[in-house]
């Protein structure tokens, strides 16, 4: 047993557990139309009146992309071993397909060479919702194309990396770039469909399977997987109609991507139940079973879980592919985050041995993101003292641990985020960051859970070397 700063015996993870840290591009970067970057279907809806707190875009961000250095001396002095970052399509293929942008690839190259330089293995994802505007124009992921596009780019970048990453993700959150981008539109590029979400939850799944098989092809030595977000749901009452309600939501929100993935299955509630808005068309012999491809590990993000009742249901006409019939809320009782977030280290613990018991072929499991945004602030002794997160991340490393001591195969955990940054619809809004960025002046401030996960980190690798 190792001690912790809370001053109670945290659990010891197995040897070689990698403790990491987690970033996207679009949140961090900055340099929108630096070095040849093209516009992604961010920066277009970012300028869409009312879709973004304060108008908020992701301009300069943290200003990554100018303070590299900076920030990978952060990572290397929390001792993290890994770190997970996305590419950035639009920097790579600033059209999205054809014309290579060798400055892109030359910035990754760089924080690439800086994280082995710094003994920290990189976790690359490859999509985390940028997608080239110009692709967009033709479709986006409506387009059955979009497979090979993103097949396309992915290959170009397994040639320039391939060597020197050993994990690589294909997406982040489909749910998030599917249902949540194309349904019910509260993410860019802000369209309320139907039937064409659905198919362009299918085309992500497509893509995935296709840069997989890239991926094996391109004979590179890493591993490669997907980031699943999860958020089990469970029926608010036991009135049928609650019932029935949350297992629709719940098969959206934790189980259409990972059945797809491992079972080559949706899930026969939700095709039943979208029938009179889908006749899913846009699946093809053979598709299923090319996205039940093999895979090196599951990625899963994880921060909360729902009750859900029923709600009313708008007619096939007017429905879009979130229109469910159902309304999540926090279960009763459940503490916040100030996202509104319930605070849940036991359904942590359950949704990775629901994992494990659901899918007898599931790989290896690291948790790529989890994290908490509070109200944090600069106190007049220039901290940030942030004891609410570091409770949060205590009481779910507990929940974690539990799962790994009841057998589920957990090689990692990656706190979101390593820092403060651009938090999508909420802007500059929501902070869940280890390190406070002072977004006038770019200054980094680590908080008081950056220095709890510092000695968390060097006290379980202490009992490796034991
Ligand atoms: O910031 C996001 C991240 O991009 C995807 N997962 C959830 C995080 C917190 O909302």
């Amino acid at each position: 047993m190792t001690q912790n700063t809370m001053n109670q015996p945290m659990p010891t993870f197995p040897p070689g557990f990698l403790w990491g840290v987690a970033t996207s591009a679009y949140q961090i970067e900055g340099a929108a139309t630096e070095d040849g970057r093209g516009p992604s279907i961010w920066d277009t809806f970012c300028r869409q009146p009312g879709r973004v707190h304060h108008g908020d875009t992701g301009d300069i961000a943290c200003d990554h992309y100018h303070r590299l250095e900076e920030d990978l001396d952060l990572l290397a002095d929390l001792g993290v071993g890994g770190y997970r970052f996305s590419i950035a399509w639009p920097r790579i293929l600033p059209n999205g397909r054809g014309r290579v942008n060798q400055r892109g690839l030359d910035f990754y190259q760089r924080l690439v060479d800086g994280l082995h330089q710094r003994d920290i293995a990189p976790m690359a994802t490859l999509y985390h919702w940028d997608l080239p505007k110009t692709l967009e124009d033709q479709g986006g992921w409506r387009n059955r194309d979009s497979a090979a596009w993103f097949a396309d780019y992915a290959s170009l970048v397994f040639e320039a990396l391939g060597d020197r990453v050993p994990y690589w993700i294909t997406l982040n959150e489909p749910v998030c770039a599917s249902f949540y981008s194309y349904g019910s539109g509260t993410l860019a590029p802000g369209l309320r469909l139907g039937h064409d979400a659905i198919a362009t939850a299918h085309h992500l799944l497509l893509g995935h399977a296709e840069a997989v098989a890239a991926f094996r092809a391109s004979g590179a030595p890493g591993q490669i997987g997907i980031t699943l977000n999860l958020g089990p749901t469970s029926p608010a009452t036991d009135d049928p109609a609650d019932v029935a309600a949350a297992a629709r939501a719940d098969a959206l929100a934790t189980r259409w991507f990972p059945d797809a993935v491992f079972t080559g299955e949706y899930p026969k509630v939700l095709l039943d139940f979208y029938r009179p808005i889908s006749d899913f068309s846009f699946v093809h012999d053979g598709d299923m079973e090319r996205i039940r491809v093999p895979i090196d590990f599951l990625g899963l993000n994880f921060y909360k879980s729902w009750v859900a009742r029923a709600a009313e249901l708008p007619s096939p006409r007017r429905r879009t592919a979130t229109d469910l019939g159902a309304v999540s809320e926090v279960p009763p009782g459940a503490e916040v985050t100030n996202f509104g977030w319930a605070v849940v280290p036991e359904g942590f613990r359950d949704v990775l041995l629901w994992l494990r018991d659901t899918y007898p072929n599931l790989p290896p499991i690291y948790v790529t993101e989890n994290g908490a945004s509070y109200d944090d602030y600069v106190d007049p002794t220039g901290q940030v003292r942030d004891t609410e997160r570091i409770s949060f991340i205590d009481r779910y490393l507990r929940g974690a641990a539990q799962a790994v001591e009841a057998g589920v195969d957990l090689r990692g955990y990656f706190y979101w985020s390593m820092m403060d940054n651009f938090e999508w619809v909420e802007g500059y809004g929501k902070r869940l960051g280890l390190v406070w960025v002072d977004y006038d002046t770019g200054r980094r401030l680590p908080k008081a859970s950056y220095y709890w996960y510092r000695d968390m980190i060097a006290a379980q690798h202490a009992q490796d070397t034991r």
